[in-house]
């Protein structure tokens, strides 16, 4: 590590290496709850929780909105000649910035890496100029890739989609796009790759063949998964569910809709999901809801960690700080038996208004400690068992005699009805679902941290 900085420009020299300093400290620059080494169960917790910071975010995102112009300035393309050397220094300040938070993962767009060329041919040699040096940092620093992707809608020519265009040179393109970036992906040695829809929906149906689109957005996913093996990727491929914006309406709507979408295709093999808090709020779903549902259809993947606001209806990517939310989503997670290939990717940008240096590691600092302390409340909620203990009894009239047949699909209709003419009604069924002392327990959890 000592060599890594050896002779290399700060990009932010004021900021040293964040250490955990526990619960009291008031060093706004240290972890008050992540300790990467510190065991919670059977795993430490950089092990649990495998953070990622994202390229896009944290390094090439300015603060412009549709009203305003940047500001952030970036002191890592100020002093550069050209677009690939602005690309070079911005990577030498994101593995900077990625070492100096402690986090293990990393996550990029094809675009965020290197900017694109004139042609298919020099967008690739220029993405591969930077992934041979960000295959160095990475050795250099131990920074390891979750997952890679391509950026499908920035640029005007998937205005009308990219796998979804009606166009089918678009369609093309989108596909040398992809298989790049998979190429790229492989290369440093990513655990994933990523598909988010950007433009994979529409804005009226009365432009819109909606079967066909879908169709379409199948076969690319097939034939890329196809690709992906035949180089050896051995990871995992994720859909990242999201309503809208910037369509008014995405062929990913949410986790329920995608797994729909996987089994029809007969892609459920290969793809997982890759679970957005943000996104799931503007679908009118709990973050932890989507975490269930994709756990209950043994698609769990992978999640980008960030938040809404609740009162706007966009996309406001915010960086997580609310705990009670964290323990929910690290209690289904826990659940679906922790994370294989994925990981927690903080999918979440500074505001507008944070311009001091420092606001990136704290945003990152505070994103991370909340998801710490949210795996210490889940694994306080497993371990006492209060709360599981409590769903298992509800449920237990299924373990024994006519519900266990019924559950193993032993009993016809008649039967059911039969067994339900000879209870009667009595009291069957007033019994107190006990929302408020569960929500009482889980307080305590919270509180006792
Ligand atoms: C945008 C998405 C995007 C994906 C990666 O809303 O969250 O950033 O995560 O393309
Ligand atoms: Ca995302
Ligand atoms: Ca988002």
């Amino acid at each position: 590590m000592a060599d890594y900085y050896a002779g290399k420009k700060e990009y932010f020299p004021k900021i040293p290496k964040i250490q955990y300093e526990g619960p009291k400290s008031d060093n706004p620059l240290a972890f008050k709850y992540y300790d990467p080494e510190k065991k919670v169960g059977k795993k430490k917790m950089k092990d649990h929780l495998r953070f990622a910071v994202a390229y896009w975010h944290s390094f090439c995102a300015d603060g412009t909105d549709p009203f305003g112009a940047a500001t952030h300035p970036h002191p890592w393309i100020a002093d550069a000649k050209d677009s690939m050397e602005a690309a070079e220094h911005k990577m030498d300040a994101a593995f900077e910035f990625i070492t100096k938070l402690g986090a293990d993962f990393y996550c990029f767009h094809d675009r965020d890496m290197a900017p694109e060329g004139d042609s298919p041919a020099e967008s690739e040699k220029k993405l591969f100029t930077l992934v041979a040096r960000a295959k160095k940092l990475q050795k250099a620093t131990g920074v390891k890739l979750l997952w890679g992707t391509a950026n499908l809608f920035t640029h005007p020519r998937f205005m009308n989609g990219a796998a979804t265009n009606p166009e089918f040179g678009v369609l093309a393109l989108a596909a040398s796009q992809v298989k790049t970036a998979i190429d790229a992906t492989i290369e440093l040695g990513g655990a994933g790759y990523t598909f988010w829809g950007g433009r994979e929906g529409y804005m009226s149906l009365l432009n819109t063949d909606l079967k066909r689109e879908k169709d379409h957005l199948a076969k690319f996913l097939a034939a890329a998964r196809d690709y992906a093996r035949k180089q050896g990727f051995k990871g995992a491929f994720y859909i990242e569910p999201k309503p809208m914006e910037p369509t008014k309406h995405q062929y990913d709507y949410d986790t329920e809709t995608v797994i729909g979408f996987l089994r029809h295709y007969g892609l459920d093999k290969d793809f997982r999901l890759n679970i957005e808090a943000n996104h799931a709020e503007l679908a009118g779903h709990d973050f932890c809801h989507e975490l269930e549902t994709a756990a209950a259809a043994g698609l769990f993947g992978s999640v980008d960690a960030n938040r809404g606001e609740p009162r706007n209806g966009w996309d406001t990517d915010q960086f997580p700080s609310n705990y009670y939310e964290t323990a929910l989503a690290m209690y289904a997670i826990l659940r679906a038996g922790g994370f294989t290939t994925g990981g927690l990717n903080f999918d979440a940008k500074i505001r507008r208004n944070s311009v001091d240096p420092a606001d990136l590691f704290l945003a990152h600092i505070g994103g991370m400690d909340t998801f710490a302390a949210g795996l210490e409340i889940a694994q306080r909620i497993i371990t006492d068992g209060k709360i599981p203990g409590f769903v298992k009894k509800r449920y237990s009239s299924y373990n024994t005699g006519a519900g266990a047949k019924f559950a193993v699909g032993e009993l016809s209709f008649e039967d059911l009805a039969n067994i339900g003419n000879a209870s009667g009604y009595g009291k069957t069924g007033i019994t107190s679902g006990k929302q408020e002392y569960l929500e009482n327990i889980l307080n305590q959890y919270l509180l006792g941290l």
